[in-house]
């Protein structure tokens, strides 16, 4: 059988985390893109140097031209550039539609069959975006921020009850930033949800609350920490759990940005939710009941997300 091909554009920190989980896990060979040419190509060799002393047989290379990317079985895009000092979240939102523009023209032209993972911000509307400008179908495009947000929102909560991150459990909805919505009823540890947990006295409802709170300034957390750049060890995790599986058809159910079609009310909008994903991408929506204040939670991520796609309906007309 031919080894898949993974396609990542965009060979930042991000980017380059994923070509090397991609080879550690053989789950294909691995195409590194990025316009600043000799990064992808630099951090493809050393990769490739690693192999020997790894272990693996993955083949890794660097390009600067899309048609590299041609017959691609996934694609997870991190392109783009980070918000500085002085720019605006508009500025951002300009730049970095122009970068999908770019990217969703060349998946389209060179890799119109495969799975494509969106991580860069802001990412419900980048998704979105990019969806509209590879016109590739829409359960083939999905965004990833679930996959983290409830990884750090499982890391602390094992943390603070001392048991293993493989016993909990954590759902987190909604878009990716503040408004996101961590839900505790449906995050358990052992498959008891968390609001027992703190009826059984493992952990006060305060502490419940710091940790939701922590979970939705994580990336800001570890933005004040490194003090340069964003998170990149889990992000890359997360995209790759995505991007496995997709690709050995596991039909997991994971939280990502997808697009709605009449689920939770809502229509040609990508906002976190539970889907499955196998060899079909998006092969279902989880559509969990939210109770009242869960709603009001939920309602205004989308709110916000909803603000982020009408400023790129301004900016790109054509969307
Ligand atoms: O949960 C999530 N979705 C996220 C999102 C979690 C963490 C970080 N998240 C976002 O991912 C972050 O805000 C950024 O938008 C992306 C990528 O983060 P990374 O840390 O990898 O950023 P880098 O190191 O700046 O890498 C971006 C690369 C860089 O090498 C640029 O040269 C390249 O993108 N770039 C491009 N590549 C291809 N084509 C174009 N047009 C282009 N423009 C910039």
């Amino acid at each position: 059988m031919a080894r898949k091909k993974i396609a990542l554009i965009g060979a930042g920190q991000i980017g380059g985390t994923l070509a090397h989980l991609v080879a550690l896990k053989e789950l294909g060979d691995v195409m590194l893109f990025d316009i600043v040419d000799g990064v992808p190509q630099g951090k493809a060799l050393d990769l490739a140097q690693s192999g020997p002393v790894e272990g693996y047989n993955s083949t890794l290379k660097g390009t600067s031209e899309y048609k590299d990317i041609e017959g691609a079985d996934v694609v997870i895009v991190t392109a783009g550039v980070p918000r500085k000092p002085g720019m605006s979240r508009d500025d951002l939102l300009e730049i970095n539609l122009k970068v999908m523009e770019q990217v969703g023209a060349g998946i389209s032209k060179y890799a119109p069959d495969a799975f494509v993972i969106c991580i860069t911000n802001p990412l419900d509307a980048m998704v979105w975006a990019l969806q509209k400008f590879s016109g590739l179908p829409a359960e083939k495009v999905v965004g990833m921020a679930g996959v983290l947000d409830s990884a750090r929102f499982r890391h602390f909560i094992a943390d603070e009850l001392n048991v293993s991150v493989q016993d909990v459990t954590a759902f987190v909805m909604g878009g990716h930033g503040d408004t996101m919505v961590p839900l505790a009823r449906y995050s358990t540890v052992a498959g008891i949800p968390l609001p027992d947990m703190v009826k059984m006295g493992w952990m006060s409802k305060d502490k419940l609350d710091e940790i939701i709170q922590r979970t939705r300034d994580g990336g800001a957390e570890i933005v004040g920490l490194l003090k340069t750049g964003s998170a990149f060890y889990a992000p890359a995790a997360s995209a790759v759990e995505m991007a496995e599986c997709y690709l050995k058809d596991k039909k997991r159910i994971l939280p990502c940005a997808a697009h709605l079609t009449g689920q939770f009310g809502l229509s040609d909008t990508y906002v976190g939710v539970p889907v499955v994903i196998g060899a079909g991408g998006v092969e279902r929506v989880v559509e969990i009941e939210l109770n009242a204040s869960e709603k009001k939670m939920f309602d205004a991520s989308v709110a916000s997300v909803d603000g982020l796609v009408e400023a790129c309906k301004k900016i790109a007309p054509k969307l």
